[in-house]
């Protein structure tokens, strides 16, 4: 083999910009959990990609934004941690958004501009990627790379659509070429880091990020408490599903058991397709009022614990 590369890539950006989605599309696999609704990603999670000698390892982030409570707080400098340790720093603008009438696409959004202000001291190179190109018109996405790159000096821009798959190629192809030569940090077939389990509490939590409304997917959280395979080759899961109050208790058990059942069924297929074997999935409610400010929740969601 010629001589051999390998680099992190870390995606940044405001809530909600595809950046979870693109890393699973990069990767060809659901490594990182997706959703509607904004904050979804709360730790760094690694998707590894080769590309002919290169290894590349991209870093999926929380979202960028305001922190207010001590959970925002740690998702934001988990991010933050993850674009100062990368060798190139692909920033993601949901260009929907960006060019959205509200605006009158003229000026650049607080929140991009934000981020914008904080990357520019970070020593690696910045690639601009607009995504979700199949919702915009192409004048206007012309008109946004401008505006961006003139706020920042980025090595490339890309447009590309993480939902279609456009502009991915190109993309990988140009990161391929930013990487560092080096050894490789991880076996040629393997595409993700965390272990399954972790995977699997992270499946369950987009199921509720599906199911539940308004503040409530935010004050819960999922912990695999126990994974046992079988000697039929399937394994017995169980899950804690932490809320901070009776009344969220009641919601996600749903009238009935309905609203639970639902949650199980749809994370236990998934786990099961992660697993490559059956799985039989318990889902238990706890109600820890305090648990947004229990060092142990965050522990087990792989951040660390912010003093305040
Ligand atoms: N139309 C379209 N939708 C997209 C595209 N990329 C992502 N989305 C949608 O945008 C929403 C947010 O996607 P995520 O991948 O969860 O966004 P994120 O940047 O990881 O969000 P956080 O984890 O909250 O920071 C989901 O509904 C995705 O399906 C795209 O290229 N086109
Ligand atoms: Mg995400």
């Amino acid at each position: 083999m010629s001589e051999t590369r390998c680099g992190f890539v870390a995606l940044m950006g405001a809530p909600n910009a595809g950046k979870s989605t693109l890393l699973n599309s990069l990767i060809g696999a659901k490594v990182s959990i997706v959703s509607r609704k904004a904050q979804t990603t709360r730790a760094t999670v690694r998707g590894i990609l080769v590309d002919d000698a290169t290894q590349m390892i991209f870093v999926d982030t929380p979202g960028l934004f305001a922190p207010k409570r001590r959970l925002d707080r740690a998702m934001v400098s988990a991010a933050w941690g993850s674009a100062g340790d990368a060798d190139a720093l692909a920033l993601l603008i949901d260009a929907k958004q960006e060019t959205s009438d509200k605006r009158g696409a003229a000026e650049l959004g607080e929140a991009t501009q934000a981020i914008m202000a904080t990357l520019r001291d970070h020593r690696a190179p910045k690639f601009l990627v607009l995504n979700k190109v199949d919702l915009v018109d192409r004048p206007l996405l012309l008109a946004l790379a401008e505006r961006l790159n003139a706020g920042l000096p980025f090595a490339d821009t890309f447009m590309t659509s993480a939902l279609t798959g456009d502009g991915l190629d190109r993309l990988k192809a140009r990161l391929a070429a930013a990487m560092p030569t080096g050894p490789w940090l991880y076996p040629e077939d393997q595409i993700a880091d965390a272990p399954l389990r972790a995977l699997a509490a992270e499946i369950t939590r987009e199921k509720l990020f599906e199911r539940l409304h308004d503040e409530l997917p935010y004050q819960t959280t999922v912990e695999t408490e126990s994974w046992k395979d079988q000697p039929d080759g399937s394994a017995r899961i169980e899950q804690t599903i932490y809320v901070t109050r009776d009344s969220h208790k009641k919601i996600v058990i749903g009238e009935g058991g309905r609203t639970i059942k639902s949650i199980g069924s749809a994370a236990r297929k998934e786990i099961a397709e992660a697993h490559e074997a059956p799985v039989h999935l318990f889902l238990f409610v706890k109600v820890r009022a305090n648990w947004l400010d229990d060092p142990e929740r965050y522990r087990a969601m792989g951040l660390e614990f912010p003093k305040k």
